[in-house]
C-alpha cells in the first residue's frame, strides 16, 4: 500500500496546476486540499482492481487521480459552513478556514473539472466506447444519482430518524457510489472481464462501499479527533442518523464484519484479487 500511495501522491502532484501559475491563490488552495493527507482509499481500490486485469500503471494513475480529485472536492464543499461547517480536515484547518469560502467553493468546482480533464486527456482503455462509459460512470457516481444526491438526502435527514433501508440508500449514493466507481474504473483499464467475473467484482465494490460508511460512523462515535484528523462525534452532536444511532454500536460492528466477509466471498472466484482482499480488511479494521 505504501508504494502505491507514494505513486498516487506523485501522480496527483503532476496533475494539479503549479501554485506559482495564475490564479495563484486558487491553485495553492487546490494543492492544499489534495496533497499530503488522506488515506487514498479510492485510488488504492482502483490500483488493486487494475491488478485483476493487468492494467497498465499509467492508466491507473489517471483513474486514481480522477477519483481522488472528486473525493477531495466533496470534502472541501462538505466542510463549508453551508453544509457540515467543520474547521478540521486531514489534521489541518479546512480550506474555507485556511483560505476563504469563495476560494473553497472554487477549489471544489475546479477539482471536479480537473478530474474529468484527467480522464479525457489520455487513453484509459483500448476501446474508445469503454472510455466514454468510464467517464459516464464517474459523472453518475458523483452526481445526483451518486455522491451529491446522497449528500442532499443526508442534509435533509439532520434531526430526523431514518429506517435502515433509508440509511442504506443514502450511503450507497453518498459514499458507496464513488468507491464502487473506483473499483470498476481500475478494472476497466486492463483486459475485459467475463460478465460473471465483473458481477463478482461489482458485488465486492458494493460491500466495501457500505462497509466503509459503517466503519466511518463507528469511528465518528468512538475515535478521538486527534486520530481521525477531523472533528469526532459530529454525527451525534448534530442529530444525524448513522449506523451507530440506528443499529447501536455492537450491531454496527457486526454489520461491518459481515460486509467484510461478503466482500471476501465475492472475490473467491477471481484470480489476482489479493490486494482487493487486503483493502477490504483495511477498510473494516482501520482506526482512522
Ligand atoms: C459536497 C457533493 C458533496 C458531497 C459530500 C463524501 C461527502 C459528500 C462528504 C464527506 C463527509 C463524510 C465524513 C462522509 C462520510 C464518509 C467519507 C467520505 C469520509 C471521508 O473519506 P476518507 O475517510 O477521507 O476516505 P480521507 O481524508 O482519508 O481521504
Amino acid at each position: 500500500m505504501a508504494g502505491v500511495q507514494k505513486r498516487i501522491e506523485a501522480a496527483l502532484e503532476r496533475c494539479l496546476p503549479p501554485a506559482d501559475h495564475a490564479p495563484q491563490r486558487l491553485h495553492e488552495a487546490m494543492r492544499y486540499a489534495v496533497l499530503g493527507g488522506g488515506k487514498r482509499v479510492r485510488p488504492l481500490l482502483a490500483f488493486a482492481a487494475g491488478a485483476l486485469t493487468e492494467a497498465p500503471l499509467d492508466r491507473l494513475d489517471s483513474v486514481a487521480c480522477a477519483v481522488e480529485l472528486i473525493h477531495a472536492y466533496s470534502l472541501v464543499h462538505d466542510d463549508m459552513p453551508c453544509m457540515d461547517n467543520d474547521v478540521l480536515r486531514r489534521g489541518k484547518p479546512t480550506v474555507h478556514v485556511e483560505f476563504d469560502q469563495a476560494t473553497a467553493m472554487l477549489v471544489g468546482d475546479s477539482l471536479q473539472s480537473l478530474a474529468f480533464e484527467v480522464l479525457a486527456s489520455g487513453r484509459l482503455t483500448d476501446d474508445a466506447a469503454t472510455q466514454i462509459e468510464m467517464l459516464r460512470t464517474v459523472a453518475v457516481s458523483s452526481g445526483t444519482r451518486g455522491m451529491a444526491g446522497g449528500q442532499a438526502i443526508d442534509l435533509a435527514a439532520v434531526g430526523k430518524s431514518l429506517t435502515l433501508p433509508e440509511l442504506e440508500f443514502m450511503h450507497i449514493l453518498k459514499t458507496g457510489a464513488l468507491i464502487r466507481a473506483s473499483v470498476i474504473l481500475g478494472a476497466r483499464c486492463g483486459h475485459a472481464l467475463e460478465p460473471s467475473q465483473f458481477k463478482h467484482l461489482d458485488r465486492y465494490a458494493k460491500c466495501v462501499g457500505l462497509a466503509f460508511q459503517v466503519v466511518d460512523d463507528i469511528l465518528d462515535a468512538e475515535a478521538p479527533t486527534a486520530t481521525l484528523g477531523k472533528t469526532a462525534g459530529k454525527d451525534a452532536a448534530e442529530g444525524k442518523p448513522t449506523y451507530v444511532s440506528v443499529l447501536g454500536p455492537a450491531r454496527a460492528r457486526e454489520l461491518a464484519r459481515e460486509l467484510r466477509r461478503d466482500a471476501h466471498a465475492a472475490l473467491e472466484s477471481l484470480a489476482g484479487a489479493e490486494h482487493l482482499r487486503d483493502l477490504a480488511d483495511f477498510i473494516v479494521l482501520r482506526e482512522f
